[in-house]
């Protein structure tokens, strides 16, 4: 090892401004930023300005527990985690690191005392919409507890340009923006060019012999693309630990190609150039589909490799060998998008490290563990395999040589059984030659795991049932969770604040505390108090709604809501059919009792995804008809929150009263808003699917509004053949809700419009829609009764929130430390900065 340069004397006084936490300091850190690194005086500043300003102020905060962190775990060889994921759905920043550095309400004060007010600042900030839904808001999460949990961790991942898009509604309808999310600049990261590195694509393999006669496989690239690491600060709560959130940039290797431009191409060579940012400039924005193209394929291989090299060089730097490699790191795929990091490994280990297969495979296999989020057929990837050897020639090579020993073991295990082998193998050739990448991260991990117990048995039975018969040993359920940080303490302050005051704040991080609630949920000055934070929350997002939809909505009325992706299989269509059935029984009958509602809807449609936008539309026409409509004034409302996201997301949980979790059993793996919303006081009417089932074990069946299908009943009533057609011709309300649709009610009186969707429902309804109706409207009915008791509902509500220990993300990472990554806590000391030199 290199010894580091001797700085002691050139040690910089690290000067008070920079890390200090007084109001004083901090406003003088504040003013100086805004002078010195914005170039700005008040009078000239923007808001977005003094955003700058602080968020610099707080980053220095942040680095120099970084710096001690990355010291510590340097000097002690910690044994790190690197998680490896396409997304990471950040959300914006400057809040959450406030909280986490325990500086919120002393920043808040003192951005006051320089006349500003710290949540307009908060919103001048671009938020890294670096993900989908799910599973990269789940990442994210993840970074948060790790190093809540002072778990050494390295997230890896993708700088991309353009994050999710931004969706508009014009005419109903979702039109997609482009999300220039760096424009401004981005405060929050540290580019790092010197830790560069270059992946190849495309060209061709030559084998060699190599002095000591050995067999050696050299791979000549078509192209070279370079990946720039940009650093993310990842603080926890409350501790000194800073980890880090690593995010690769694609560049060309030189500005110009030299062959290129000798030869006088000089625009060929810049387009060669552009050609290669191109790697990391957008996120694809499908949510649980595959779209099996060569970009993304791509992405992959170029954030894996260039994470993998930069494993290796962190080894290196500490002085380990190749060896140790697996006990230094332990990798986590996030899902199968990451999963080339086996064949990738392995070119690495051999080629260009010279170990053979074998200690290659032994560190291999020994080293990357594998989430699965998914059992849709259609999000499973799998590459065309002349595609995949196009691009990674000698990754098809290696692949085929996994498969080839892989197989020989099968076969040893189970002779004459080739229909095992055919289902087994990493190449699909039913039709086109496919390369199966969860078959790749099966055999190339030591670890597979589920994200909730329901999905964990269904992978376990069905979708991996013969990876579960050979390797039963490695298959473990691990239960997704959320970080209270962001969805409670940032996102609820009143909550926050009345939990505080009844339980005190230790809960934050150990999250089982809120049990200590139960005592109160029969107190009636308790539920006054926690009906009445409801209330605030609701009226907050009432305004919100009077804003963006120009609608007056009653804050006393039902907030019924339902954010998450657009899809069919998590059936917002299916809560549709139940507001048409209300807005049905309203009309014939005005006087129903029934409690005034407002339908919340929000989520984005990916843009290829024809019937998800048409699902969009029809919530935005049903919407039209009712808003409209003087009769329902003051009993319904239907609301279509535009472009929602993480920000949108922390605004509208604390707000919500009932949230929708009615996806078909056995399709949504986990679900992670079902567990925000009910950390919020909001009570669950969902389908016994994903997390839902273990939520309702949690808070109890009396808490929780259950109803439809089970997983087992979904096969067997399509086993027995499902005809959705029975259920239109049988049930009065259900066909009236649909013919509505059809004539055209929803759409200016067009019966074109919406005439997929109702095709679908009526002809294949996978989904189930039909089949789950009547039990989900005898359930809100249900629901509309219950809400009426307001001792009750409030009893049911502080409950939910009470029980809701067991889904803190916190949770979920010490599962994962205790059985799949061993990974001890390493607590941080702050250095000073002096001593780092030495
Ligand atoms: C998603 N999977 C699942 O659909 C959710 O149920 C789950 O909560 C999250 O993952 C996080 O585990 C995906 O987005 C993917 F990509 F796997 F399809």
């Amino acid at each position: 090892m290199q010894p580091a340069a001797n700085l002691n004397h050139a040690a910089v006084q690290v000067e008070d401004d920079r890390t200090g936490l007084t109001p004083e300091t901090l406003k003088r850190a504040f003013l100086d930023n805004l002078f010195y690194i914005q170039g700005k005086f008040p009078r000239l500043a923007t808001q977005h300005d003094y955003y700058m300003a602080l968020a610099y102020t707080v980053r220095d905060r942040l680095l120099q527990r970084w710096i001690s962190t990355a010291a510590a775990y340097t000097e002690q060889g910690s044994r790190t985690v690197a998680y490896l994921s396409a997304e990471f759905l950040m959300g914006p920043q400057l809040g959450h690191n406030l909280v986490n550095l325990g500086i919120y309400d002393i920043v808040q004060q003192a951005v006051a005392d320089l006349g500003l007010n710290l949540d307009e600042l908060m919103e001048q900030e671009a938020e890294p919409g670096l993900g989908n839904g799910g599973l990269g808001r789940l990442a994210a999460c993840y970074l948060d507890s790790m190093a809540t949990l002072e778990v050494p961790s390295l997230g890896y991942g993708i700088r991309y340009e353009f994050g999710i898009f931004r969706q508009d509604i014009r005419n109903g309808q979702q039109v997609e923006v482009t999300d220039k999310w760096l424009r401004l600049g981005n405060p929050w990261e540290l580019p790092r060019p010197e830790w560069a590195v270059d992946v190849k694509l495309g060209g061709h393999t030559e084998a060699y012999t190599d002095r000591s006669g050995r067999y050696r496989v050299r791979w000549i690239p078509y192209q070279v693309i370079k990946g720039v690491p940009y650093d993310m600060p990842i603080a926890g709560y409350r501790t000194n630990t800073c980890n880090t959130l690593r995010l690769w940039s694609a560049q060309a290797p030189e500005a110009f190609d030299f062959e290129i431009f000798n030869s006088g191409d000089y625009l060929g060579a810049v387009q060669d150039k552009l050609s290669s940012e191109n790697l990391s400039k957008v996120l694809y924005p499908n949510d649980n589909i595959s779209q099996g193209k060569r970009l993304r394929l791509a992405q992959q291989i170029f954030f894996v490799s260039c994470s993998l090299q930069d494993m290796l060089r962190i080894l290196a730097r500490q002085g380990l060998a190749l060896s140790q490699f697996s006990q230094k790191f332990v990798i986590q795929l996030n899902d199968t998008h990451p999963a080339v990091t086996v064949a990738e490994l392995m070119r690495l280990l051999m080629d260009e490290h010279g170990l053979s297969w074998d200690a290659a495979w032994d560190i291999t296999q020994r080293s990357i563990a594998y989430t699965n989020h998914t059992l849709m057929p259609e999000a499973l990837e799998k590459w065309p395999v002349d595609m995949f050897g196009q691009l990674l020639p000698r990754h098809l090579e290696i692949i085929y040589e996994i498969n080839h020993r892989f197989l020989e073991q099968v076969r040893a295990r189970f002779p004459d059984d080739s229909d095992r082998l055919r289902r087994l193998s990493l190449i699909d050739e039913s039709g086109e030659r496919y390369v199966r990448m969860a078959h790749l991260a099966c055999v190339g991990s030591f670890s597979i795991n589920g994200v909730a117990a329901l999905h964990t048995e269904l992978l376990k039975q069905d979708v991996l049932k013969d990876f579960y018969e050979l390797y039963p040993e490695k298959f473990n359920s691990k239960t997704n969770g959320v970080t209270p940080r962001r969805f409670m303490v940032l996102s609820n302050p009143r909550q926050t604040e009345m939990l505080n005051r009844t339980i005190g704040d230790t809960w934050v991080s150990r999250l089982d505390e809120l049990k200590r609630l139960e005592a109160k949920a029969e107190d009636p000055s308790f539920q006054h108090d926690w009906h009445m934070i409801k209330q605030a929350n609701k009226g907050d997002l009432a305004n919100y709604m009077a804003k963006q939809n120009g609608l007056v909505i009653n804050p006393e009325s039902l907030f019924d809501v339902q954010v998450k992706r657009i899809h069919e299989y998590k059936r917002q269509h299916l809560n549709v059919l139940h507001i048409i059935t209300l807005y049905h029984r309203l009309k014939a009958s005005p006087n129903l009792e029934v409690p005034p509602r407002t339908f919340i809807f929000g989520g984005k449609a990916a843009p290829g995804y024809h019937v998800a936008k048409l699902m969009i539309r029809l919530v935005n026409g049903v919407a039209e008809v009712i808003n409209h409509d003087p009769a329902m004034r003051d009993r319904l409302k239907v609301v279509f929150l535009r472009n929602f996201n993480v920000r949108l997301a922390q605004r509208i949980y604390p707000a919500a009263d009932l949230s929708e979790q009615i996806s078909m059993a056995g399709k949504e793996a986990s679900g992670t808003g079902n567990m925000k919303f009910a950390l919020n006081g909001a009570v669950t009417i969902g389908t016994l699917d994903g997390a839902n089932v273990e939520i309702r074990d949690e808070v109890g069946a009396e808490n929780f509004f259950l109803f439809g299908l089970t997983a087992p009943e979904v096969y067997a009533l399509k086993a027995q053949g499902y005809n959705p057609w029975d259920y239109y011709q049988g049930d009065p309300e259900l066909k009236q809700a649909l013919d509505s649709i059809l004539v055209g009610t929803f759409s200016r009186g067009d019966g074109e419009v919406f005439k997929p969707l109702i095709d679908s429902l009526l002809n294949w309804d996978p989904y189930l829609l039909l089949a789950d109706y009547q039990d989900y409207v005898a359930c809100q009915e249900r629901v509309g009764q219950a809400f009426c008791d307001r001792t009750h509902w409030t009893r049911m509500s502080i409950l939910n929130v009470a029980r809701m220990g067991l889904f803190s993300s916190d949770r979920s990472i010490q599962d994962y430390c205790r059985d799949v990554w061993r990974t001890p806590a390493v607590p941080i000391e702050l250095t000073d900065h002096a001593q780092l030199g030495e």
